[in-house]
């Protein structure tokens, strides 16, 4: 059911007010229905302002915790980065909220799988995990594809992951735990088959890329089902934002993620714009995200990547970081899916 009277909208706290906390509570307020933006919790009270200008009524806080005492909340959308996310899980899991978390649940498997415990002692699924590109319609085409078999069987994926540029925060691993995470996630999902090995390679280096940073790299990832993966991640190639796959199919192939739209054929040339970043490419994902996850939540439920997915990927993550720094394959080896999560 979703609820569209505002007296009974689910309240959301949003938590962060950073670039992407303060694009979910536009969004909130101008795209989504049964819903609002009741609170904004950030410890500086610049953003938390600016903020609250899109969001009448809601209550700006410096803390999780007094948001909760003035049960100012129906559930919560954890924007901050991702080394606080912790902090924020187990309070709002105590307080059986609703949770939509973006990438990463946390930064390691280990905090990972407290959170999967805090979780499992609520004996409820309260964790929905943003990895926004399941709803992304391209995305999902090609998800319908492989499961029909209208194309044979999916042979290998050859996906391609390039930002113009990246801010100064953004660190070598950060290649991994900040980029190919996405991709540690949806390639699963859409063969429907777990990564087994991975490996990173370095091309040369971009004469680009910021001092610290040594990429691109390419990432080769096998699956169970045998299915293969290459990914391209660069962060320096400066012409736009573009998030592309090549599905290889036993009769065919299948491409998303392609420039579309308005065609130009001008002054000698023709072409067709390209996104400048995420919240362009994907803002028809986040949406679609954002409203299952509140039709959910007023059920009680969770309609996107669980707790246990975001486990998955932080164990692909720590191992593709190991393997960024000194080039080995890596095996993942993950523990039995707890019976709560099958
Ligand atoms: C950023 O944090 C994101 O999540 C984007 O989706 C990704 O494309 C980018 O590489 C990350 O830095």
């Amino acid at each position: 059911m979703t609820v569209t009277d505002s007296a009974h909208d689910f309240r959301v706290g949003v938590i962060g007010a950073g670039m992407m906390g303060a694009d979910h509570v536009k969004r909130i307020g101008s795209t989504i229905s049964g819903a609002r933006v009741s609170a904004v919790v950030d410890p500086d009270e610049s953003r938390v302002a600016s903020a609250l200008e899109n969001a009448p009524g809601a209550v700006g806080y410096s803390r999780i915790e007094d948001a909760l005492e003035d049960q100012a909340i129906d559930g919560v959308l954890i924007a901050t980065p991702g080394f606080l996310h912790e902090p924020v899980l187990l309070p709002c899991l105590e307080a059986k909220l609703p949770i939509l978390c973006e990438k990463p649940l946390t930064p390691d498997p280990e905090s990972s799988w407290r959170i999967l415990e805090a979780e499992q002692a609520t004996g409820e699924h309260l964790i929905q995990v943003g990895f926004m590109r399941r709803f992304d319609p391209e995305y999902r085409q090609l998800r319908e594809l492989v499961d029909s078999e209208d194309a044979g069987e999916l042979l290998m994926l050859r996906c391609a992951h390039r930002n113009p540029s990246v801010p100064d925060s953004y660190l070598q691993e950060s290649l991994i735990n900040d980029s190919v995470v996405h991709e540690f996630d949806v390639v699963p999902w859409l063969a429907d088959s777990p990564i087994v090995t991975l490996e990173v390679k370095h091309a040369r280096r971009n004469r680009l890329t910021p001092e610290r940073l040594k990429e691109p790299i390419l990432v080769l990832m096998e699956l169970a089902n045998g299915t293969l993966v290459d990914l391209e991640m660069n962060v320096s190639i400066q012409f736009g934002y573009q998030v592309t796959t090549e599905a290889v199919f036993d009769s065919g192939i299948a491409r998303i993620g392609e420039p579309s739209g308005l065609q130009l054929w001008h002054q000698g040339r023709s072409g067709v714009a390209e996104h400048a970043d995420f919240t362009t490419r994907f803002a028809t994902a986040y949406d679609n995200q954002v409203q299952a996850w509140v039709d959910a939540a007023c059920k009680g439920t969770i309609a996107g990547p669980s707790a246990w997915d975001g486990y998955k990927v932080a164990v692909a993550c720590q191992e593709g970081v190991a393997s960024l720094s000194d080039g080995r394959p890596r095996s993942l080896n993950l523990p039995e899916t707890p019976a709560f999560y099958l």
